[in-house]
């Protein structure tokens, strides 16, 4: 009886322990220990970054396929979205690029396109947006172009 009673216990403490939300506020969708909302508005990587930051949150990091195939279908019609992923924009970093994400989570994950990422005709691309190509995989691209973008937030 004592042994069950102290794995109750262990149960609920684990249980009020738990940070992750319930559910999202209105205009996130959860996913995993996250909400994530969907912007249509065209944005340059930086403004899009500022305004995921004005809702409490920052461009989406990815660390999974599932969580990328969640961000596809979220991404309405699938246009090219930016995502939290960057290099920092150093233009020592021509090759051998450390991407980092703007949440501070680890880069352990990515989704390239073939061929990708390459900065394209020696132009630097240090932003990262997704659904690029047929495959709907990740693409290096200039900061400044304005796209949709993809947020995420804690709660
Ligand atoms: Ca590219």
């Amino acid at each position: 009886m004592g042994v069950i009673m102290v794995f109750l216990l262990l149960i609920a403490t684990f249980s009020l322990g738990d940070a992750r939300p319930s559910r999202c506020n209105r205009g996130w969708q959860k996913f995993g220990s996250r909400c994530f909302r969907f912007e249509e508005t065209l944005r340059s990587w930086t403004e899009a970054e500022h305004h995921c930051q004005s809702l409490g949150g920052h461009l989406a990091s990815v660390h999974s396929w599932k969580e990328s195939r969640f961000l596809e279908t979220l991404s309405v019609g699938s246009p090219l979205t930016w995502i939290g992923g960057n290099d920092g924009g150093r233009p020592e970093l021509r090759k051998d690029r450390r991407w980092s994400w703007t949440d501070g989570s680890g880069f352990n994950y990515h989704e390239w396109a073939q061929g990708e990422p390459n900065n394209y005709n020696g132009v630097r691309e240090p932003c990262i947006q997704m659904n690029f190509g047929e495959k709907h995989r990740w693409n290096d691209e200039v900061c400044e172009k304005r796209f949709a973008s993809v947020c995420s937030r804690s709660h």
